[in-house]
C-alpha cells in the first residue's frame, strides 16, 4: 500500500519533472528559428523530453536509496530528478556549461552524477549492461544495493538488453529492469518491429518474473516496483517490469510528427498521470492549497537551478583536451591542428 506521504512525495517528482521540462522546452527554441538550427541557442544539440513518462520514475525511484544504480537512457530528465540528481549541476550540463555534471561535454543525454550513482546514455540498452555490472558489484560486496536499468520499447530487442537479462539472470543479481512503453521508438510504432505487446513476457525466456503496469498510474508503478526492488534487495534476484506511458511531445524537439495520428497525439495528452495522483491525493483528503504549495516549492527549484545554471561559465576550448583517453599528437594541440606541409 503506497502511503499518503508517499503520494506527497512522488507528486513533487513528478511535478517537478514536467515544470522542469517545460522551462528547457522555451530555453532550447532561443535562437533556433527560423531554420531551426540545432547548433543554435543557449540549448546546443538534440533535446529529447519525457512529459507523459513521469509515474514510471516516480512510482520506481520511490523505493530506491543514493547507494543503489539508476541508467537511463536518452530521455532521462525525469528519472534523474526523481533519482534525486543535483539539479543545478544537471541543468548546468545541459546548457553546456563548465559546471555542469561533465563539465559542459556532455549534454542532456550524459549525465553521470556519482554522488547518486546516476548515469545516462544515448545509445539505445546501452544502460542495462552496466546495470547489471553495478549489481554485481554489490551482491560481491554484500551490500542490500540494487540496480535498475531504464529503457524505452524501443530497445527491448537490441542485443544489450537481452544479453542482460541472461547475466542477470544467471547470476541471479539484484537488478530491475524498466521498460517505458510509449508505444513509438522514434516514428516506429511498435507493433512493427516487436512480435510481443507486452514486453514483459520477455522475462519468461529468462526465467525471470515480469510485470506490465498497463497504465501511468503512479500508484500501481509503485506498486508493482517495491515488490520487485525489495525482491532484489532481498537477495533473491531480478525483475522486469514494463510500464505504459504516453509520449505528449515529439521524439525530440523539432519533431513535426507528420507519422503520427491526430488521435494518438490527443489521446496521449489526455491520459495525464500527474492529474491523476492529484486526484489520488484528493480522495485521501489532501486540499488543493497543498498541492499548489507542492507545485510552487517545485517550480522555485526549477527557476533557480535554471537562473544559476545560465549565469555558469562555459568551457574554455583548452578543456576540449582534457579528460578524453587519447589527446591529439602535441603539435596539433598547439597549432590547432594544422600540420602544414612537414
Ligand atoms: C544503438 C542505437 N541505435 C539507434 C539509435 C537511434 N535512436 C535514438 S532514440 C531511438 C528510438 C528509441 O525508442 P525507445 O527505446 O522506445 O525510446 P523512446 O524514444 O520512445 O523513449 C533510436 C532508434 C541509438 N541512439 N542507439
Ligand atoms: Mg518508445
Amino acid at each position: 500500500m503506497v502511503s499518503v506521504n508517499e503520494l506527497r512525495t512522488m507528486y513533487e517528482q513528478m511535478v517537478t519533472a514536467r515544470y522542469y521540462e517545460e522551462q528547457l522546452q522555451e530555453e532550447y527554441l532561443v535562437g533556433k528559428q527560423p531554420a531551426f538550427d540545432i547548433s543554435a541557442g543557449p540549448i546546443p544539440g538534440e533535446l529529447h523530453l519525457a512529459a507523459g513518462h513521469e509515474a514510471s520514475s516516480a512510482g520506481v525511484c520511490l523505493h530506491l536509496r543514493d547507494d543503489d544504480t539508476v541508467t537511463a537512457p536518452h530521455r532521462p530528465h525525469h528519472v534523474a530528478i526523481a533519482k534525486g540528481v543535483d539539479l543545478k549541476k544537471m541543468t548546468a550540463e545541459i546548457f553546456g556549461r563548465k559546471t555542469g555534471l561533465c563539465r559542459g561535454k556532455g549534454g542532456h543525454m550524459h549525465l553521470f552524477d556519482p554522488d547518486v550513482n546516476f548515469a545516462c546514455s544515448g545509445i539505445i540498452a546501452q544502460g542495462c549492461p552496466p546495470a547489471v555490472g553495478a549489481a554485481m558489484a554489490a551482491k560481491k560486496r554484500n551490500t542490500d544495493s540494487v540496480a535498475v536499468a531504464f529503457l524505452g520499447d524501443g530497445a527491448i530487442d537490441q542485443g544489450g538488453f537481452l544479453e542482460s537479462l541472461n547475466l542477470a539472470s544467471v547470476h541471479d543479481l539484484p537488478v530491475v529492469f524498466v521498460i517505458e512503453d510509449n508505444d513509438w521508438a522514434i516514428s516506429m510504432p511498435k507493433d512493427r518491429v516487436t512480435d510481443v505487446e507486452d514486453g514483459s513476457r520477455r522475462a519468461w525466456g529468462f526465467d525471470l518474473p515480469g510485470e506490465r503496469v498497463d497504465s501511468d498510474d503512479a500508484v500501481a508503478v509503485a506498486e508493482a516496483a517495491g515488490k520487485a526492488i525489495a525482491r532484489a534487495r532481498d537477495g533473491n534476484g531480478p525483475t522486469l517490469l514494463e510500464v505504459q506511458v504516453h509520449r505528449r511531445m515529439g521524439h525530440f524537439m523539432g519533431d513535426a510528427e507528420a507519422y503520427r495520428p491526430e488521435a494518438d497525439i490527443e489521446r496521449a495528452k489526455q491520459l495525464d498521470s500527474i492529474e491523476r495522483i492529484a486526484d489520488d491525493l484528493r480522495s485521501h483528503g489532501v486540499e488543493d492549497d497543498e498541492l499548489d504549495e507542492i507545485r510552487e516549492r517545485a517550480h522555485e527549484r526549477v527557476d533557480d537551478a535554471i537562473s544559476w545554471a545560465k549565469e555558469q561559465p562555459e568551457p574554455s576550448p583548452e578543456e576540449a583536451y582534457e579528460n578524453v583517453f587519447t589527446n591529439p599528437p602535441a603539435k596539433a594541440a598547439t597549432d590547432g591542428g594544422n600540420q602544414g606541409g612537414d
